[in-house]
């Protein structure tokens, strides 16, 4: 069997030797107690990288999201996200089912940003029948929306309006660091006008698990309780913010590799008249079916090797990563190339 060319999402890249080493060596304790020094390390990296001063570590993406909703919150508050986003698509409710707060979906625009026009009108002027608007949520890069990588001044545009009302501000940078390498600007920066910002280890930067919020002392604090409370403080975890504390270190510059590769997988489907793909600005390739069906693509990709995700009717999603190399896209591609002709009706 031809090997398998797993393009269905950056988080399916496994742990290199090197990592595993650095794994294996690392020094642990008790990190709810708070002594593992590993996972102090990373806390400590994670924070100064984001430019706040403090930050948690968490199992997943979904939980550092799930903690910034706690923080930023209380139960019975609104929240305005975009109706693309990940928090309010992928995370089973969470926000209502957990936070308790009612979701209001504002339309993401193609570029993952939200209309500032729009986000002023959704805050409600405070009145005794209405919700309270209390966090505005923004992501980057945009997953549904192509791997965008949002404009730094669209950020600090949309914090400043919901600041301006009161309302806090997180930001869901699961990628943001794709963000960082795509603008040339540092995820400090992007992140300068949040009041909380997640991103994740296990996407593009090829940890095997492991997600961090990052915010101000007394916030990370709080959001320490709610990871108990939730099940996610976890014990001897420096095994694995060992491999956080290397991703950082080792896998940050090559995500510009993983962009080219998205930018070659786009153009070479962009060839046949089946596929209408976007033209990725980081490593999220989003492609429209024009002929035939969803289904049958995936079916027939799957067949020849190649994996990828539907994400939506006539829409599948192909994500390039640490593991996926040039030669691997122009593989995919001659696989593809020839289903094409086979499989076009
Ligand atoms: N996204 C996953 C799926 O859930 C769709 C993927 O394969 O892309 N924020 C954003 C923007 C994300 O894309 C994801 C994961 C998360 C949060 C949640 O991270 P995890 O999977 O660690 O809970």
């Amino acid at each position: 069997m031809t090997h398998v060319i797993d393009l269905r999402s950056d988080t399916v890249s496994k742990p290199s030797e090197e990592m595993r080493k650095v794994m294996a060596g690392a020094e642990v304790g008790d990190d709810v107690f708070g002594d593992d020094p590993t996972v102090n390390r990373l806390e400590a990296m994670a924070a100064e990288r984001l430019g706040k001063e403090a930050a948690v570590y968490v199992p997943s993406g979904t939980m550092a999201n799930l903690l910034g909703l706690l923080v930023n919150t209380r139960p019975g508050d609104e929240v305005l996200l975009g109706d693309q986003s990940h928090i309010f698509n992928y995370e089973g409710a969470g926000s209502a089912r957990i936070a308790n707060v009612q979701a209001h979906a504002l339309r993401n625009r193609e570029d993952g940003t939200l209309d500032p026009a729009e986000v002023r009108a959704a805050i409600r002027d405070p009145n005794i029948h209405t919700p309270k608007d209390a966090l505005l949520c923004i992501e980057t890069t945009h997953n549904r929306c192509g791997g965008a990588a949002l404009p730094v001044e669209a950020i600090d545009e949309l914090a400043g309006i919901a600041h301006d009302s009161g309302l806090r501000v997180h930001l869901d940078g699961a990628r943001i660091f794709n963000a960082e390498v795509a603008l040339g600007v540092p995820a400090a920066r992007l992140a300068r006008e949040a009041d909380t910002v997640s991103f994740c280890l296990s996407k593009g930067l090829g940890a095997p698990v492991g997600s961090l919020l990052c915010g101000e002392r007394d916030v990370v604090a709080a959001a320490r309780r709610f990871r108990k409370m939730l099940g996610g403080g976890m014990r001897q975890a420096g095994v694995l913010a060992a491999a956080g504390i290397y991703a950082l270190e080792q896998n940050v510059a090559r995500l510009s590799e993983d962009h080219t590769n998205a930018k070659r997988l786009a153009d070479g489907l962009r060839r046949y008249p089946a596929f209408a793909p976007n033209d990725p600005q980081t490593n999220i390739v989003i492609v429209d079916i024009v002929e035939g069906t969803l289904e049958g693509w995936l079916a027939a990709f799957q067949q020849a090797g190649v994996l990828a995700v539907g994400f939506g009717p006539q829409r599948m999603r192909m994500v390039t990563h640490i593991n996926i190399t040039s030669a691997g896209i122009d593989e995919a591609l001659d696989r593809i190339e020839r289903l094409v002709g086979v499989t076009a009706a």
